[in-house]
């Protein structure tokens, strides 16, 4: 994947509380091009899969079951310098700490159910977007 592209989920809180729609809102205003979306649910070993990288840390099992307890919805996003100035639109993993006008600030519940995945380097949206989505799906 480019260098202008990131790997985003809506993650089940947010689409179960109804918040689809304001955080698309949020993600086309702040300038990023959805390339590919869907509406997908996991089961717990897509999960795992999915969140290998934090097998050893010890919310492991719960990030799975959370992750694959209801819809997500998964997509690809294209801007200038896209991953880290997601992070910033999304803000820090823990929504009490998240800056104020953030999507976890305003839109997620917890430390785990956190409304909104961002990749975290260019390698790892690369990988991410291909676990959902394949090249021909890029429009
Ligand atoms: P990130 O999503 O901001 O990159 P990571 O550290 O990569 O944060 O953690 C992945 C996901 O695991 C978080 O978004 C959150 O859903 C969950 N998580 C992270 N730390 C904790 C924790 O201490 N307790 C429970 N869940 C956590
Ligand atoms: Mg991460």
């Amino acid at each position: 994947m480019p260098t202008n592209r990131t790997f985003t989920m809506i993650k089940p809180d947010a689409v179960a509380d109804g918040f689809t729609g304001p955080i698309i809102q949020q993600i086309e205003a702040a300038g990023f091009k959805i390339l590919a979306l869907k509406k997908v649910q996991l089961n717990s070993e897509e999960a795992g899969k999915f969140y290998a990288v934090h097998a050893e840390r010890p919310f492991y099992q719960s990030l799975c079951d959370y992750m694959s307890s209801g819809a997500i919805i998964p997509m690809i996003l294209e801007k200038e310098n896209a991953v880290e100035d997601f992070r910033k639109l999304i803000g820090s993993t823990n929504p009490a700490q998240a800056a104020e006008g953030t999507i976890r600030k305003q839109f997620a519940r917890s430390l785990e159910s956190n409304a909104i995945h961002g990749s975290d380097s260019n390698e790892n949206a690369a990988i991410e977007g291909s676990f959902f989505f394949s090249e021909k799906e890029l429009i």
